[in-house]
């Protein structure tokens, strides 16, 4: 007998829903710099070896203390502030779209009934931007709950946004899918007990070891796209569809 339809789909967001770290937040923090008078450069490399550090305000003060700069609480909140209203004017131009497979899953979801829900590290003023950019005006309204930045007192690895989600929701871990894309993120939802998680990498994360996670593919597939799989048993038909995930034991 096939497992139960799973009733909840929850989606990170950076670098699951889209691909949004190298071409949005970076460029959107060297902005704030610049703004700001800094000579802080953070090209690729340096950001993908940032981005172990989850939440773009603990980014910038962790970076501040490697520089031996003074941490000001005030000073890392103004120059944040700055760096999301950089990133939102970037996602406004629509430069940044989904990643494959996921509005199609977002929409099969939808359609069926089944409860969306966000858990990320990132504002909740970075999720509408991106939603409304990328899903129209009432983007936002897919999603039931948004577990965002400062839902809980401990961003990702923690498992705490996870679990508050899940609250919010009154769903137990194996009601629900996860969708994740990095060691801080599949550590998170793993933390709080939800053991059906799909890993799509990015060239960000693709090195990383995602211990644990039992299935990681390069993107969700389309039927004209086959997914690559990189761990575990994918989709037999090349792409993650509802079919795949309510079928998953
Ligand atoms: C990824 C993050 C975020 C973003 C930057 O979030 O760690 O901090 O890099 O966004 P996700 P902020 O959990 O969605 O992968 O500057 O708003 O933190
Ligand atoms: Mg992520």
């Amino acid at each position: 007998m096939n497992a139960p339809p799973q009733k909840a789909l929850i989606f990170d967001v950076d670098g699951t829903l889209a691909d949004t770290e190298q071409e949005g937040h970076r460029i959107a923090f060297e902005r704030a710099f610049a703004d700001a008078g800094l000579d802080w450069r953070w090209d690729p490399v340096t950001y993908r070896g940032l981005l172990a550090v989850a939440g773009g305000k603990e980014r910038i003060a962790h970076y501040a203390r490697t520089l031996g700069h003074p941490v000001d609480a005030d000073f890392v909140a103004r120059l944040h502030a700055s760096k999301t209203r950089h990133y939102t004017s970037l996602l406004g131009g629509g430069e940044i779209g989904l990643r494959p497979g996921i509005e199609r899953l977002l929409r099969e979801g939808r359609d069926a009934g089944r409860r969306l829900a966000i858990a990320t590290t990132t504002t909740p003023a970075n999720v509408d931007a991106l939603l409304r950019s990328t899903l129209g005006d009432d983007g936002p309204g897919w999603f039931e709950v948004v577990g965002a930045a400062d839902s809980v007192a401990h961003k990702k690895p923690s498992p705490d946004v996870y679990t508050w989600v899940l609250e919010q929701m009154a769903l137990a871990p194996d009601d629900v899918v996860a969708f994740e894309d990095s060691d801080n993120g599949v550590r998170a939802a793993l933390g709080a007990g939800i053991e059906r998680l799909v890993v799509t990498v990015t060239a960000d994360t693709e090195d990383h070891e995602l211990a644990g996670a039992p299935l990681v593919l390069d993107c969700l597939g389309e039927p004209d796209r086959p997914a690559r799989v990189l761990r575990g048993a994918g989709p037999a038909q090349g792409f993650v569809d509802l079919g795949f995930l309510d079928a998953w034991r």
